[in-house]
């Protein structure tokens, strides 16, 4: 396993995330593969990475990152979690049995139009970079535009607002593909991982109602181990719970669509930190956040295996 000369300590732009996606797939042909599943408004590439060793009949998991632009933290995890597979595979005993026996798709990137724009323009913004028809503000929401109880809570329908929930379900090309993506896989995608940052919060189904997803007992258990996991490493503490009770009511989230699309075991992380930094969290802080993260990852995936 080779991954010279990336820097997974640092924030990386989209040019050196793209370039790192190429190098990562042709230096370990083995275990990763690069696929383009969409394009962005702006017309960039959406990359989507394959994690595992190849086999019959596997399982899998999809991961997401950088669906609000200004959460740097997230494609950072992303970036690390295949770092951590190349790397420790064949020499760490569990990550080498999840790879044999899973497959992991990575999308390090959603929100790429956005994200080049909080490096080259405002750090804070959260969107996308699309027009809106009679109007002068620009971007929707992503996590506010699937289909599931779509801007009827925790949402808004003014294209100015941070929250604007897009003129239709799925009416951006990066929730398209990502939807059309998982649409495909749902026969052997068991769990779906969307990372967020921040507040650290562990959420699952639902943040569009306060009505209880159908195993919530299993989902509430299987929280309280990951985020056990996650705090023992530098007692980092999280909270966990159904997203509307837990951070806020919202409408059109992809976790709440993953779920009601037969994905069982679908959560949102929020990474570090509580507020003190927020959305600029240091450098310093991307390793030790992305190996506890990692932890909680690793954990939901050995449940998903043996389930
Ligand atoms: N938090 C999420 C947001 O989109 C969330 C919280 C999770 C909402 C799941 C809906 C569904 O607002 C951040 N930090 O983006
Ligand atoms: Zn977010």
């Amino acid at each position: 396993a080779r991954t010279t000369g990336h820097s997974y300590e640092k924030y990386n732009n989209w040019e050196m995330i793209v370039a790192w996606t190429a190098d990562i797939a042709a230096q370990n042909p083995d275990l990763v593969s690069r696929s383009v599943i969409g394009e962005t408004y702006e017309g960039r590439s959406i990359y989507l990475l394959k994690v595992g060793k190849s086999g019959p009949n596997k399982k899998a998991i999809f991961i997401d990152c950088g669906f609000h632009a200004r959460e740097w933290i997230t494609p950072a995890f992303c970036q690390w979690f295949v770092k951590e597979a190349v790397e420790t595979y064949g020499k760490d005993t569990v990550l080498t049995t999840l790879l044999n026996s899973l497959d992991f798709y990575i999308l390090p990137v959603v929100n790429i139009d956005g994200y080049v724009y909080t490096w080259t323009n405002n750090r804070m913004w959260r969107k996308t970079r699309s027009k809106n028809a009679h109007s002068l503000c620009i971007g929707t929401d992503l996590n506010r535009n699937f289909n599931a109880g779509w801007c009827t809570i925790g949402a808004s329908d003014s294209p100015c607002d941070s929250t604007y929930c897009g003129s239709e379900p799925e009416s951006e090309n990066e929730t398209k593909a990502l939807a059309d993506f998982i649409r495909e896989h749902l026969s052997t995608i068991k769990a779906y991982l969307t990372i967020h940052s921040y507040s650290q919060m562990l959420l699952f189904p639902y943040s569009y109602t306060y009505s209880l997803p159908s195993n919530y007992e299993e989902l509430e258990s299987i929280a309280r181990a990951a985020t056990e996991q996650l705090t023992s490493l530098y007692n980092t503490k999280y909270t966990y719970g159904p997203g509307a009770a837990t951070i806020y009511p919202a409408a059109g989230g992809s976790d709440d669509w993953a779920y009601n699309q037969g994905i069982k075991y679908s959560f949102t992380f929020e990474l570090r930190d509580t507020g003190r930094y927020g959305f600029v969290l240091p450098e310093s802080q991307i390793k030790p956040t992305c190996e506890e993260t990692l932890l909680a990852v690793k954990y939901i995936a050995n449940y998903v295996l043996e389930h």
